[in-house]
């Protein structure tokens, strides 16, 4: 297939104003009537060919203003249909096709979920339902007429305000016709046909309208889906609030389907999501789980303005609205919760996701210049690094400049598919700031690194701070240019005083906002009026997506662990203790391995941890696996890695012993579950001292485990035991996994946690495991859930069996893959995402891989997904 280039992006030749769509549901034999009401596009080429979408489609008819069309009137493929004369003035077309819902195993346009029906659009599943312009600048009002046996779907559900519904054929068949007033692109049609249980509310929006709430769910998970519906409503409210955004439509609902591809779809008024982000219990979903059902729920909302009111121009765009979304509901959540801890877990998943694939072949621009699928581009990099760069240019403009300059998005691009230039134009405005320098933060790959070096002058009383910056080569992307960082500090002294700011080499504005503006390849920053040799704290809040090098020497961090005032650079600095006694270990370098200055710090942050749980769990939490690997960043042995960090833990877990018991003991669930941040906190530290004080005494964490997996009330704490236990092995972990899954059976959302927990034991027999899992009655490799919580766990999350040297773990990946990819390629290429890293392992390692990937690519019949993520993992 040929390559899509951002260069030569032109306006479509035709507009459709209107759309008209009426659907006969059938399990097999759904048939499609789309009416178009078409003009020629004034900004398109004159007397073009009128050429539409389509995508394994069955043409049954079609009639050019009311007259039938032969077959010498257009030419019809499964994937294209093609009317080379259609007259100069407006007309109507009216296609007939055929499509086979049961049949669709690829989740994309229309399928089914169980016995409901449901669609999925974005990017390119409009053009499975109906031959169209599909593609997001062409934007046409919508009505649907959706009709059914009663008996198969008693609900019928589409975009935007129900306008009439009632009975036909006596009663056994009905209808349903829905309007969306507002002008959309094809993907974000949506509909849904199901014998659905439903939650119902309403909301009052800022402007008096009353709005009708609904989340639709599987009969008997009503009482699951509260948590999903205050999230809802807070949402809204929130979005009115903070941003002035009011929702536009009579009813708004929220349909939940167990089988989807991602997490949830942004459809006009009708929200589609997968059941793991709105169904939660305090019985079966963990503290986790409720964060992610808050966030997804804010984010797809939130889209109704960052994405439908004002959607993409082209596809090439979308981080003009994922990744401004992601911004706003990772606000949301700060709000919500603990602004601090936020933004670590955002920072966190930043590291884990984002930064190795800038890192790696699949390394692409915020706002990619050219694709081979579109699918392939729903990434960390569009949808995190996206968000961090709304960060830093909120960072760097201001709040007030920011608000305004959304205002001024808000009311200028309402109605039209946009682009980044027209986004970076308002705050431009807004700000009265030339942005040209810092766009290239969207066409420039690459994570940059910024080293810095510091000199006191005792007797100036000078402090000379230098930054330099440099971004490594990506894949297309040989040279690379110097992006604009802002870099956020203060300076403390040594017992932990704020030092005023005072340079020559700064601009006031910089100075009086303790931002100071990299935008070249080096700058050299003298302070003065430093009375003693001070501790920096740099890139505070996480400013900007570069890399610092090098972290500060032990002491400093100490230090900035204990009187920093931005709570982001204090957990910097535990995981930077972290991580250099970790890599001591793996260096052999004794004297730097000993971790008592980390230990005697985290000893400090117990005594006070009441104050702030959260923090004090995120602090203890040491550097993943992942982050190990990324900070080596060459010649990676995961088990090398992994026994460095296994040895740190448990010398944590020694020297901390005692107080991490009181800990234990003390943060107990008092009573009732309640999924607020402030209780969740309390029991993310309690259970990551459970972590450590396994890794310090087995047998000690095996008897609190235990006795906790018995006693839970909650998911949280009984995964969290169970998942110690798991690591701890032995006949107390098969027994716990066996009463689990003999508890929950039959409950998929709980199931998948069974079945990830087992695929991520660090241990050589997990591998058989996995592979004896995947012939377990409920596994599918129909259901993306259960694909994700066996085979991305498995090759995610457990490094040293997936990178095992025998080639285990790889083959286990590319049969899967393999197997996956003819039924559902979107699923596979994302699976083979989990190679993104590949030419940082150590030699034996990358020639097992190399092998796969050719493997992978010599097979016949691959889908574009699934070729595009092999190629360019090899290329
Ligand atoms: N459903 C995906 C999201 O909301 C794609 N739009 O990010
Ligand atoms: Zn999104």
């Amino acid at each position: 297939t040929a390559a899509i280039r951002l260069a030569d992006y032109r306006p479509a030749d035709f507009v459709i104003d209107s759309v008209e769509l009426d659907f006969s549901l059938n399990p097999t034999k759904t048939k499609v009537v789309a009416r178009l009401a078409l003009r020629r596009n004034p900004a398109g080429e004159a007397g073009a060919p009128l050429v539409l979408d389509g995508d394994d489609l069955t043409l049954i008819g079609v009639r050019l203003d009311g007259r039938a069309l032969g077959p010498q009137d257009y030419a019809a493929t499964p994937d294209k249909l093609t009317l080379a004369a259609v007259p100069d003035a407006p007309f109507v077309l009216e296609i007939e096709t055929q499509v086979d819902p049961s049949a669709n195993t690829q989740l994309s346009g229309l399928y089914r979920s169980g016995s409901a029906y449901c669609t999925q659009c974005e990017a390119e599943g409009f053009r499975r339902i109906t031959y169209f312009l599909d593609r997001p600048d062409v934007l046409s009002v919508y009505t649907t007429r959706i009709e059914a046996e009663k008996s198969d779907a008693p609900i019928l559900l589409s975009n935007g305000n129900p306008v009439e519904s009632g009975d036909i054929d006596g009663g056994t068949r009905h209808y349903a016709i829905w309007r969306d007033p507002f002008p959309k692109p094809s993907y974000l049609f949506a509909l849904v046909g199901g014998d659905l249980g439903v939650v119902r509310d309403a909301f009052k929006t800022m402007s008096g309208r009353l709005v009708d709430l609904a989340i639709y769910v599987e009969h008997g998970k009503e009482p699951r889906a509260g948590y999903a519906m205050d999230a809802l409503k807070r949402s809204m409210r929130w979005d009115e609030e903070k941003f002035g955004r009011e929702y536009d439509l009579d009813v708004f609902n929220i349909v939940a389907v167990s089988d989807f591809n991602m997490g949830a779809m942004e459809n006009k008024g009708l929200n589609i999501f997968n059941d793991k982000y709105v169904l939660a219990s305090p019985e079966t979903a963990t503290d986790g789980d409720y964060a992610g059902i808050e966030g997804v729920i804010a984010h797809e909302y939130f889209h109704n303005w960052t994405g439908n009111r004002i959607t993409c121009r082209d596809w090439f765009q979308l981080c003009l609205k994922e990744g401004l979304t992601v911004f706003r509901d990772q606000e949301f959540s700060a709000d919500m919760r603990s602004r601090a801890v936020e933004r670590i877990s955002d920072v966190r998943g930043l590291r884990l996701a984002q930064f190795p694939e800038d890192a790696g072949p699949l390394a692409h621009p915020v706002r990619p210049d050219v694709y081979q699928e579109i699918n392939n581009f729903y990434t960390a990099t569009v949808y995190e690094k996206g968000a961090e760069i709304i960060r830093a240019l909120r960072t760097l403009i201001g709040e007030d400049d920011f608000r305004r300059g959304m205002d001024l998005y808000f009311e200028r691009f309402d109605g039209a598919a946009a682009t980044v230039e027209d986004f970076l134009s308002c705050f431009a405005e807004a700000s009265g700031r030339d942005l040209s320098h810092f766009a290239l933060w969207y066409s420039q790959a690459g994570t940059p690194l910024v080293t810095t070096s510091e000199e006191y002058d005792a007797a100036a009383k000078t402090f000379t701070l230098t930054l330099r910056q440099e971004t490594p080569p990506t894949p297309g992307q040989s040279e690379k240019r110097p992006v604009v960082i802002p870099i956020a500090l203060a300076l403390f002294s040594e017992n932990g005083q704020k030092l005023d700011l005072a340079s020559e080499d700064a601009s006031a504005r910089e100075l009086a906002r303790g931002l100071i503006e990299l935008d070249r390849p080096e700058r050299v920053i003298r302070f003065r009026d430093i009375p003693s040799r001070p501790v920096a704290s740099l890139l505070r809040g996480f400013s900007a997506p570069v890399r610092l090098e090098p972290a500060p020497a032990s002491e400093d961090l100490e230090r900035l662990l204990a009187h920093d005032d931005d709570p982001f650079n204090r957990w910097q600095a535990a995981q930077s203790l972290a991580l250099r006694a970790i890599f001591a270990r793996v260096n052999g370098d004794g004297a730097a391995s000993d971790a008592r200055g980390l230990t005697d710090a985290l000893r400090l942050l117990l005594a006070k941890a009441e104050g702030d749980p959260a923090f004090a769990a995120q602090a203890l939490s040491l550097p993943s696996e992942i982050d190990l690997a990324r900070e080596k960043g060459s010649d990676v042995d995961p088990d090398v890695l992994f026994a460095a960090r296994q040895s740190l833990r448990a010398e944590i877990g020694r020297a901390l012993g005692e107080a991490l018991e009181t800990i234990h003991a003390r943060f107990a669930d008092p009573g009732a579950y309640a999924p607020d941040a402030a209780s969740a906190g309390r029991r993310a530290l309690r259970n990551v001292a459970l972590d450590l004080i396994a890794a310090g005494d087995a047998d000690k964490g095996r008897a609190l485990a235990q006795a906790q997996f018995e006693t839970a009330g909650n998911m949280t704490d009984r995964l969290a035991a169970l998942a110690t236990l798991a690591h701890l092995g032995g006949a107390a972990r098969e027994d716990a996994f066996a009463r689990f899954y003999a508890q929950y059976a039959g409950d998929a959302l709980v199931i998948d946690k069974w079945f990830s927990l087992q695929a991520t034991i660090p241990e050589e027999a997990t591998t058989r495991r996995v592979q004896e899992l995947m012939t377990h009655p409920e596994f599918s490799m129909s259901n993306p859930n259960r694909v994700r919580a066996l085979i991305s766990a498995f090759a995610n999350a457990n490094l040293t069996r997936f990178h095992a040297l025998d080639g285990s773990g790889y083959d286990l990946l590319t049969r899967v893959v393999l197997e996956l990819d003819p039924k559902n390629p979107q699923l596979s290429a994302r699976l083979l995402s989990s190679l993104r890293s590949w030419r940082t392992l150590e030699a034996r390692r990358r020639e097992l891989v190399e092998t796969r990937l050719k493997h992978i690519l010599a097979a016949e019949n691959l889908s574009a997904d699934l070729r595009d993520i092999a190629t360019r993992a090899l290329g």
